[in-house]
Order: C-alpha cells, then sequence, then structure tokens
C-alpha cells in the first residue's frame, strides 16, 4: 500500500519518464535525418530504455495498489542546433530526472515507505550511470570539436557498453 502523496507524486514521474522517452525519440529522429546513424541509434536505445522506465513506474504502483494514471505528453522540440547542444541538452534533462528521483525518495523517507525507498534505490543508481555516460559523451565532443562528427558518429554505440 502506497500512501496518497506516494502515489501522485510516482504518477508524475510517469510523465517525466514518458516525456524523457519522447524526447529522446525526437532527438533520434532529428539526427537520422541529418545523417548521423550512430547518433540516432543511441538515442534511439535511449528513447526504449525511457519507455522500459516509465513501465515501471505504470506497474509498480498498480502493484502498491495505487493507481498508475497514464497522462497527456508535452510536444518536445523537433529541432536540434547541433550535436554538441544536444547533447547538453540531454545531460541537464537527466540532472533534472535525477533531483525529480532524489524528490521521490526523500518522500518515500518522509512518509516512512520503506518499500518504495527500497524500489527507487535502482533509479538511483541508473541515474548515476545515465549521468556518467552523456558526460563521457560530451567529453569526446569537447575533444573532437564539432568539426568532424564522422567519426564520433561511426563509434558512439561503443560508448554505451560502458553504462549498461
Ligand atoms: Fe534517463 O532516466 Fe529514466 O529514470
Amino acid at each position: 500500500m502506497i500512501t496518497k502523496n506516494v502515489e501522485k507524486i510516482l504518477n508524475e514521474q510517469i510523465e517525466k519518464e514518458g516525456y524523457s522517452s519522447n524526447l529522446y525519440l525526437s532527438m533520434a529522429s532529428w539526427a537520422e535525418t541529418e545523417g548521423y546513424a550512430g547518433i540516432s541509434k543511441w538515442l534511439y536505445a535511449q528513447a526504449e530504455e525511457e519507455l522500459l522506465h516509465m513501465m515501471k513506474f505504470v506497474h509498480f504502483i498498480n502493484e502498491r495498489s495505487g493507481h498508475a494514471i497514464i497522462p497527456a505528453f508535452k510536444q518536445p522540440p523537433a529541432k536540434f542546433e547541433g550535436i554538441k547542444k544536444l547533447f547538453d541538452q540531454v545531460l541537464e534533462h537527466e540532472e533534472y530526472i535525477t533531483k525529480s528521483i532524489n524528490d521521490i525518495v526523500a518522500l518515500a523517507i518522509k512518509e516512512n515507505d520503506f518499500a518504495s525507498h527500497n524500489w527507487l534505490q535502482w533509479f538511483v543508481t541508473e541515474q548515476v550511470e545515465e549521468e556518467a555516460s552523456v558526460h563521457e559523451i560530451i567529453d569526446k565532443l569537447n575533444l573532437l570539436g564539432e568539426g568532424n562528427m564522422y567519426l564520433f558518429d561511426r563509434d558512439i554505440m561503443s560508448l554505451r557498453g560502458a553504462s549498461e
């Protein structure tokens, strides 16, 4: 059984994870149309992961006798101003999600909901890994400069291994 407050904040996270998935899907689609096959593959995979995160929240809420409500999602941007800015945006978004997960953990503790607290640890770890993986990408982009995206686009999928 979850408390009303925990149910509410978990439901809010469904929207955030679903929006993350759509944001990365939109980035993937843009990158694909710009000819970045590798980068779009990375982003499509990321979009799928976020969809799974959303599903985890849906199932968890319902398993704990709450009711997962599927919300409307706002439309993500369709165009991006280049690869470096795109990954800066990914990092900023993941930092926002990390803060949001931390807020849920804090509420679970406040409400003595140790089962939710325990379940949320997977997301705490996942956020550390996701931020690290995007930092690694940004470091590589800084090394390369935006002039030569060919090798980066070719090699980006090999960076995924570190985060999974
Ligand atoms: Fe990118 O993370 Fe979901 O949680």
